[in-house]
This record gives C-alpha cells, sequence and structure tokens, in this order.
C-alpha cells in the first residue's frame, strides 16, 4: 500500500499566509447578455445615490426604466445569471428582454445611498426646509442617466410598486423633461385618509413592524419581536398602539415621535397629501395610475390622484387601472386571488399587452394596437377587462340608497324606522381574519376577500341582507357607508363591508356554497365625524352620522346571490382599538379609558342607516 509521507516536503506555495479574500474580485462577464454597473450619482447637493444599471450587451437607441427604492436596490437583481431575464427579480423579467436598460436606484439615506432618510420624505416646502426631496432626486438621476448612458435613446419611464410608487408619484411633481411615461402602482399618497398608516383615522397597528423594519438600520431592520404566536393577543395584551411602541423601543425612532404627535389629520399629514399636491403641480407625463380591486395596503392611494388629477382638468394624459389583485400583484403571478380564480394570469398578460406595450410607445415611437382608454377596471364577476371612457370621478356619481332595515333586512325601499344594538366591547375586539393571526401572516395578501362567515355569528357584529335577487344589479364607482347611530360610549369606530352572498351551493366549486365575499369595506374613527383636522367627543345616546366612502368597485350582483351590508366596531388587530371613551390622542389611551359601550344603528326615523351604491342601469363599459 503507498504510503508517501516520508516524502511529504512543504513548498512555499502551500503556505498559507494572507488572506483567501483578494481586495477586488470581478466577475467575467463574457457570457452575459448584459453589462451589470453599479454607480453613486451625484445629487444637486453632493450627496451620491446608490444606483444600479443593467444594460443588455450592444444595447443602443434603449429606453431606460426606473425604480426608486427604499428597499434595497441590488436586491432587485438577486440572481447572479449571465442571462439579465434571469438575473432581475420576477417581477421585472418582462421588461429584461433586451429591449430595456433597467435602473433602480436606493433612495437617500437607504441601504448604498449617501445622505439622511426620512420616512416619505414630504416635498420641499414647510414639512421639508431642506434644497431636496425626492422629486429632485428624481431629476438628477434621469439628468445623470441621459447624460452618461450613452446605450440609451436618452427617454426614460418609471414604475414602482406601493413605497416605490410614491417615489413614482414625487418624480411627477416636477418631472426631468426625459421623462416620458410613468406608472405609480398601488402608490402610498396619503398615509392618513387611506392607505398604509391610518383609514379615516384609525391606526393600521401591525405597520409598527414596518417602523421598525425601515427606520432602525440603514438597511433592512427587525420587525419587533412577538410574545405570542397570535397577534391578536399580543397586541390586545399590550394595551395602546402608544403601550406597545414604548415598550418596544420605539421612542428612539424619529419617525414614530413625529408619527405620534399627529394623531388627526392636521398640517402635518394635509401637506404630504400627494393627491392634493399632484393637482398643484400637473404634469404632462403620460402617467398610468394602477391599483388592486382588493389591494390589502394602499387601496385609497392610485384611484384618488387619479380622480384629483381627473377633476382638475388633467384627464387627458392621467390614466386608471384597477386589476383584480392584491396589493403590488401587478408584479407577481395573478392567477387567483384567494378562492377567486381568473381564466388566465391577468398581472403577467396586463403586464405584456398593455402596460409594457404602452410604455414602448412613448419610449420608441412603437404604435399602439389599441389605445389606452380613460380607465380599465377588471370585472370580476364576468372575469374579464371593462374598458371606460367615462368612469366617473366618485363626486360626479349617481348614488342609490339600500337601506338597513327591519328584521336584518336591506332593500331599496327606505324604512319607517327601527335600529339594532350591540355591544361593543374593547376587551373582545372583533377580529379582521380567523385567529390565530401570526405575524408572518399567509392570510394577510388575501384578507380583503376572506369569507365573513367567521364573524357572522358574533352578537358585536350586523349582517343585514337582502332577500336572493331576481336581477342583476351592477356597482361602477365609490360605495358611501352613511350610517346614523348612536352609542354610548364618547368616540367608537364604524366598520362598513359590502359583500356579495353567494348562493347556497356551487356545483362547480362546492367550497363558495353561501361564500360572503366581501367587495368593498372600510373603518371610520367616530371622533372625525365632523372634521378630520379637529376631532370631537361623540355625544353619548345622540344619534350622529358617519358617512364614508368605501373603495371603488366594478361589480355584478347576480341573480341568486345576495346583497349584504356587514356593521362592526372593531377590526383587530390591523386597527387599533377605539377605547370609546374620548381620550385626546388614542395612541396614548389608558387602561381605564378602554369601555364597553352599546352601540344602535338607526334605521329611521333619525336618519336611514344606508350604503349608497353606485348602481347603473347599463354599463357603458367595452371589452
Ligand atoms: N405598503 C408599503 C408602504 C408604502 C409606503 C409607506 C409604508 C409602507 C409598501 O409596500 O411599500
Amino acid at each position: 500500500a503507498p504510503t508517501g509521507q516520508s516524502s511529504a516536503k512543504v513548498t512555499p506555495d502551500m503556505i498559507q499566509t494572507g488572506s483567501d479574500i483578494p481586495a477586488h474580485w470581478t466577475q467575467p462577464e463574457g457570457n452575459f447578455d448584459y453589462v451589470k454597473r453599479d454607480v453613486m450619482i451625484p445629487m444637486r447637493d453632493g450627496v451620491k445615490l446608490h444606483t444600479v444599471i443593467l444594460i443588455p450587451k450592444g444595447a443602443h437607441d434603449l429606453p431606460m426604466l426606473l425604480e426608486r427604492t427604499p428597499y434595497n436596490a441590488s436586491g432587485f437583481v438577486p440572481n447572479n445569471s449571465p442571462h439579465m431575464a434571469d438575473a432581475v427579480w420576477s417581477g421585472d423579467k418582462d421588461w429584461a428582454d433586451g429591449s430595456y436598460i433597467l435602473v433602480w436606484q436606493d433612495v437617500r439615506g437607504k441601504y448604498g445611498s449617501e445622505g439622511k432618510y426620512i420616512m416619505t420624505r414630504p416635498p420641499m416646502g414647510p414639512l421639508n426646509p431642506t434644497k431636496t426631496d425626492d422629486t429632485t432626486d428624481a431629476w438628477d438621476t434621469i439628468d445623470w442617466l441621459v447624460k452618461n448612458i450613452t446605450q440609451s435613446n436618452g427617454k426614460v419611464g418609471m414604475i414602482g410598486s406601493s413605497y416605490d410608487g410614491w417615489t413614482v408619484a414625487m418624480a411627477l411633481l416636477h418631472p426631468n423633461p426625459a421623462l416620458k411615461v410613468a406608472a405609480p402602482e398601488s402608490p402610498m399618497i396619503d398615509g392618513w385618509m387611506g392607505d398604509d398608516w391610518y383609514h379615516y383615522g384609525a391606526l393600521r397597528q401591525v405597520n409598527l413592524d414596518y417602523f421598525t423594519g425601515q427606520t432602525t438600520r440603514k438597511g433592512k431592520g427587525e420587525s419587533v419581536p412577538r410574545d405570542n404566536y397570535d397577534d391578536y393577543t399580543n397586541f390586545l395584551e399590550a394595551g395602546s398602539a402608544g403601550d406597545y411602541a414604548d415598550a418596544h423601543g420605539f421612542k428612539q425612532l424619529p419617525w414614530w415621535n413625529r408619527f405620534a404627535a399627529h394623531p388627526a389629520y392636521d398640517a402635518f399629514w394635509q401637506l404630504q397629501a400627494l393627491d392634493k399636491l399632484l393637482p398643484e403641480h400637473p404634469s404632462s407625463v403620460p402617467t398610468m395610475w394602477l391599483q388592486g380591486l382588493w389591494d390589502q395596503e394602499d387601496i385609497y392611494g392610485a384611484i384618488h390622484a387619479w380622480e384629483a388629477l381627473t377633476k382638475a382638468g388633467h384627464g387627458a394624459n392621467n390614466h386608471l387601472v384597477i386589476g383584480p389583485w392584491w396589493h403590488s400583484q401587478i408584479n407577481r403571478q395573478g392567477w387567483h386571488l384567494g378562492p377567486l380564480k381568473w381564466p388566465g394570469d391577468t398581472a403577467a398578460e396586463f403586464r405584456q399587452q398593455v402596460m409594457i406595450p404602452w410604455f414602448n410607445h412613448y419610449l420608441r415611437g412603437t404604435p399602439m394596437a389599441k389605445p389606452l382608454p380613460q380607465a380599465m377596471i377588471y370585472n370580476a364577476v364576468e372575469k374579464r377587462w371593462d374598458r371606460f371612457s367615462n368612469w366617473k370621478v366618485a363626486s360626479a356619481q349617481q348614488l342609490t340608497p339600500i337601506y338597513l332595515q327591519a328584521d336584518m333586512g336591506l332593500g331599496f325601499q327606505q324604512p319607517a324606522g327601527g335600529g339594532d344594538s350591540y355591544v361593543s366591547d374593547p376587551a373582545k375586539p372583533v377580529p379582521y381574519l380567523p385567529r390565530p393571526i401570526p405575524q408572518k401572516n399567509d392570510n394577510w395578501r388575501t384578507w380583503l376577500v376572506h369569507d365573513q362567515r367567521f364573524v357572522a355569528d358574533r352578537p358585536d357584529v350586523l349582517s343585514y341582507t337582502t332577500p336572493v335577487l331576481t336581477k342583476t344589479v351592477t356597482l361602477q364607482g365609490a360605495p358611501i357607508a352613511d350610517i346614523f347611530a348612536k352609542t354610548t360610549g364618547t368616540d367608537g369606530d364604524f366598520v362598513v363591508k359590502l359583500i356579495d352572498v353567494y348562493p347556497g351551493t356551487d356545483p362547480s366549486d362546492p367550497t363558495m356554497g353561501g361564500y360572503e365575499l366581501p367587495i368593498s369595506l372600510d373603518i371610520f374613527r367616530g371622533r372625525y365625524r365632523k372634521s378630520f383636522a379637529d376631532p370631537s367627543p361623540i355625544l353619548a345616546n345622540v344619534v350622529q352620522e358617519y358617512k364614508f366612502r368605501l373603495p371603488s368597485v366594478n361589480y355584478e350582483f347576480k341573480p341568486g346571490h345576495r346583497i349584504m351590508v356587514q356593521i362592526q366596531s372593531s377590526l383587530f388587530p390591523l386597527y387599533d382599538r377605539n377605547p370609546q371613551t374620548y381620550v385626546p390622542n388614542i395612541l396614548f389611551a389608558k387602561p381605564a379609558d378602554y369601555k364597553k359601550a352599546t352601540v344602535t344603528i338607526e334605521h329611521g326615523p333619525d336618519g336611514h342607516s344606508a350604503v349608497l351604491l353606485p348602481v347603473v342601469a347599463h354599463s357603458t363599459a367595452s371589452h
């Protein structure tokens, strides 16, 4: 047998010194179909922003697609593949066929970018005394790109969803002339009124994880540590949202302190609401405002930005697209949404057949087979896109009240009177999903289509239902909840859900038998019934009106189905609990402030509770 040991001799090349990691490593890119550049782009104040650029090999005269993000630009190119389409994250694959130069940039102060981070930094002005914002940063970036990326044709399009959709909207306040087309996808537009932070003043407290995720580190921060698997328990045991935040160190976070000092819709929120600012600085950039019908994070932004611009006379270059999607699903697969199945991949088809051809039209002059209409809104019942040339802004709609009636009935006849009461107990708030509700929640994306039968038997949830419909009821527009109620408390929340009750059996899909599908729902904090800026206590035991707009729908209630309106006073733990005792700032309510209240929903005569429905006799949609 070989021995070998005695002749072992150490030569110099065997000796391990220094480091096995070279000072610099360059990936040979001989077989790559693109070139990757990591650059630091200087802004007007000298701060440099980290930017990742993928340029197809041999490219010339290509348009550039820019996304600005607080979520790590490098993460948009997760794979070290020689093929551009394999290198980029799934949402950008359709753009990575060699016909676009792709650009992602870290916003100021996050990940690889220099400078200071401010959460959704307000535009320069009273809330931002500096000389830069995300409008100037987008402007300077585009300026640099067209001057330095010689393979480009000098034209830029911007996309991005949610926060990245907000960066698109910010760029539109004063766009660089090279910005030729834009698609804010599920953009955060007004964080107080109906996007990520509050809905009509009710705090979306599960977003407290977002505060630590974004603002404890320059890179990705941790979520808030949990004592229990079930967030219902975690938030209930914590007390108020402020108690929860204090217990987890939030006082160290400037954003939380600023946020917590402004629970009402004061100047802090009003002056950064982009649906107010965009019409004051309208752009001529062709813009596709895009969101999901059941967008669980930013259901407010796109449609309100589009409506505000349209109302101000800027409808010609602004289009509205609402797909059958959860938040940002436009950038993923769109075969289904929870139990709702579509005939194809609605997201990929939209990207490939509408969005990219539309971008190509403005960025390389390619004619479009079909012009983009004023609005394209998916019809989730007929399972097809409806195209509208006259989708109305909410204020111009004709609305038909559907009234709450005796014996938990619902109908178009105004009832003479009556009412129903329930006890709302902050110690037992109504969950928004069946418990347990883990922090990493698989149902988060689809909670807005969850079967509402899981709460129907609760004594603090009222469900009003029509008889079985014999004719189709078609809704196109924004329903408005118009609730008249009294309470024994001095504050309180109202949750109103418009629901399609499916027939008891469905032979083709038995699991949908009797399904209670929410098609539009929202929450309203009672203290804001007179003014969002100046809250006031509810007068105990006096009937008050609570009127608020629900998310827009393009829906058909079919014969055999029933329409339901459900009312309750909490939606927990997604929204913080209202103590039902008026306190100056609910974020810091004390345990003794949380009190049971008896809530009575009036049918009349002191106000006829109803949901005002955008019923249309004849749809004007084309397909
Ligand atoms: N909805 C997320 C968000 C946007 C803006 C601020 C806070 C959160 C997002 O998905 O980006």
